[in-house]
């Protein structure tokens, strides 16, 4: 083992906003053995500190579960042993205790960790428990890219406060439906995020640790996003848009460049306005930031004038891309249908059941093959909030274990109005574990099922989903 770390999940009093302690729940960790530098506290942040990995490091990592709930940690884009991964079978008790083994075999770029108990994933994330994991390779170290103070974290996500608490109020059906909004953004665990930064570049690494809330991200200036990753590490060369539409889970780097700008002035990240999918006409819920609205995520003051920078690379890596021609299954794809029946949203009809799998529901090892994510809109069935729906919502889907790569996407005539206000900030360039699937539209990805057998999750990411079942289990049998 090269490195051994103590993992626990407790419940805390944080300051959140000024002069206000909070209760949340959240993650600690110390290093028990090996290099003291892989975890790196987030200072006055709820959130749990960053794990620095390296590609090839083998970990141990014991669990202590001391909120009083049952949990258990997924290692979001980590590619691991079934047993490793966090699925809710494993979950323990308040007390318990699971001790994870595994090596990193992941590339350079931005994952991140959570609860993934059923039923519990949304309220354990909502009270506080995520953090990132950030994992470099010789590939990235030999690239000049932004390090050390100039390579910044940007966790977003949206909180409702009651009081000094945290509210958590999806306890109606409709609230559970739509997926949890809050009403105030924070980055990092904090309101009015402001990052003083020099005239220099920045590498950002932008998490959406949010519930539900999609983002699309934008500099104030209309500088275009240069992005440098997606989920699944970094890009074959730097792309650029001129904004970036992240669902939940999802992650870019971006690189950001403030040598054009003067000491004293100030640029804001911003979240441009869309139209929302809605549901019929009950669209919002009791959200007072509803879904598509624009406000400010953060603000970058310019308060030094840098002696060096670094330049922005032409070539980033090497993906080594599958290609379509290596699917057993080219001309069949695995169709995926993301709708609602019977008052729960479903994958393919069916919702969670802890170990079961249907039968296309199982791959081969060793093969690679294409998945059809179909979000057929359509909005809420079964007459359960009358009739009239139309539209549906956005499923961010996320498959676990190895990444995937998104072939092509295309969206029926109901949808395009609204995916048209999000589609040019996708980026689908690069490897994904996470990939938004708007209403109306069908994504096909690429999986290679080439890595750890065993029974792995597929599901939405919208946590509040999540939690009434739209998730499943796929197994990757070995011939
Ligand atoms: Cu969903």
């Amino acid at each position: 083992m090269d490195v051994e770390i103590a993992l626990r999940a407790f419940p805390d009093r944080v300051e959140i906003r000024p002069n206000t302690m909070t209760d949340v729940w959240r993650y600690s960790a110390e290093v028990t053995a090996g290099d003291s530098g892989v975890v790196e506290p987030i200072e006055g942040s709820y959130l749990g500190p960053t794990f620095r990995f390296r590609r090839g490091q083998r970990v141990r990592l014991v669990f202590d579960n001391e909120i009083p709930d049952e949990s258990i940690v997924h290692w979001h884009g980590l590619d691991v042993p079934e047993d490793m991964d966090g699925h809710p079978r494993f979950a323990v008790p308040e007390g318990g205790r699971y001790v994870y083994e595994f090596t990193v075999d992941n590339r350079a770029g931005t994952y991140w960790y959570h609860p993934h108990p059923h039923g519990r994933t949304g309220p354990q994330v909502y009270a506080g428990m995520a953090g990132l994991i950030i994992i470099t390779d010789e590939e990235e170290e030999a690239l000049t890219l932004p390090r050390g103070e100039f390579d910044i974290p940007i966790v977003l996500q949206d909180r409702t406060f009651d009081g000094d608490e945290l509210a958590y109020l999806p306890n109606g059906m409709m609230d559970r439906m739509l997926g949890f909004l809050g009403d105030e953004i924070l980055v990092n665990g904090r309101p009015d995020a402001a990052f003083a930064v020099a005239t220099r570049s920045y590498r950002l690494r932008i998490l959406n640790g949010s519930n539900s809330r999609i983002y699309k991200l934008a500099w104030d200036d209309k500088t275009p996003m240069t992005v440098l990753t997606t989920d699944g590490g970094l890009l074959e060369a730097p792309v650029s848009r001129p904004y970036v539409t992240l669902g939940p889970a999802e992650r870019v780097d971006i690189w950001a460049n403030f040598a054009p700008n003067e000491v004293g002035a100030t640029r804001t990240l911003v979240s441009l306005p869309f139209a929302a999918p809605e549901m019929g006409g009950m669209m919002g819920g009791t959200a007072t930031l509803p879904l598509g609205a624009g406000f400010d995520v953060a603000s970058f003051p310019i308060t030094s004038v840098a002696d060096s920078t670094d330049a922005l690379p032409d070539r980033l890596s090497d993906p080594g891309f599958a290609s379509v021609d290596e699917a057993v299954n080219v001309n069949s794809p695995r169709v995926v249908t993301l709708a609602m029946a019977q008052g729960a949203w479903t994958l393919n009809g069916r919702t969670f059941q802890m170990t079961n799998v249907a039968q296309d529901e199982i791959a081969t090892h060793g093969t690679t093959e294409i998945w059809e994510f179909h979000n057929v809109g359509g909005g809420m069935g079964g007459g359960m909030m009358g009739g009239g729906m139309s539209g549906g919502l956005a499923h961010p889907m996320h498959m676990h274990g190895q990444q995937f790569q998104i072939i092509d996407r295309s969206v029926d005539n109901a949808g395009r109005a609204s995916w048209e206000t999000v589609s040019n900030g996708y980026v689908d360039d690069g490897w994904k574990d996470t990939v938004l699937v708007m209403p109306g539209e069908k994504v096909r990805v690429l999986r290679r099922f080439t890595s750890f057998p065993g029974l792995f999750l597929y599901h939405c990411h919208i946590l509040e989903h999540e939690d009434m079942g739209m998730m499943r289990n796929f197994r990757i049998d070995t011939p």
